[in-house]
């Protein structure tokens, strides 16, 4: 009897331990992803955008992390979501860009592009590696530079 009541023991104990260290496991050791929902649209990801003024919400993550951007195309034309440096984007903004031309500018962290179609949603993921202040734009041209009319907003990774 002693030995059943122990063998019992053992089987509880290890079931716990068990249950415990899997919910450790995916609490802990799992990389957390934050994600992010962006309606895009002319000219604006989420609300509404005006020339030349941040048309986005401030997206405010930390270093090291992944995130998961869901961008959804709610307007009637070819959109983009893409994490630029400032500095590309205030050069962009102060160039004349003709209808149609294809701007091309780095992107900061790996997968952190995505285009999408008038009624199309996309999810992408990516790892932000370097603290900084840098933006998220829409470099789509025609008939002008999407940005210019405010699809872009401020993405700080902070350290
Ligand atoms: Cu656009």
């Amino acid at each position: 009897m002693v030995k059943r009541s122990v063998l019992i023991g053992a089987v509880v104990v290890i079931a716990v331990a068990a249950i415990a260290g899997f919910y450790l496991g995916f609490t802990y050791l799992v990389p957390q992803r934050r994600a992010i929902t962006l309606d895009l649209r002319e000219w604006a990801f989420n609300g509404l955008g005006y020339t030349n003024i941040q048309g986005g919400p401030v997206i405010r993550v930390k270093a090291g992390e992944t995130i998961q951007v869901t961008v959804n195309n709610v307007g009637t034309m070819d959109h983009e979501f893409m994490v630029i440096s400032k500095s590309d984007l205030e050069d962009l903004l102060k160039r004349e860009i003709t209808p149609g031309e294809e701007v091309h500018v780095s992107v900061i962290f790996e997968g952190a592009d995505v285009d999408v179609e008038p009624g199309e949603s996309k999810t992408i993921t990516f790892t932000v590696s370097n603290p900084g202040e840098y933006v998220y734009a829409c470099l789509e041209t025609t008939p002008t530079l999407h940005a210019k009319n405010g699809m872009w907003g401020t993405f700080i990774v902070e350290p």
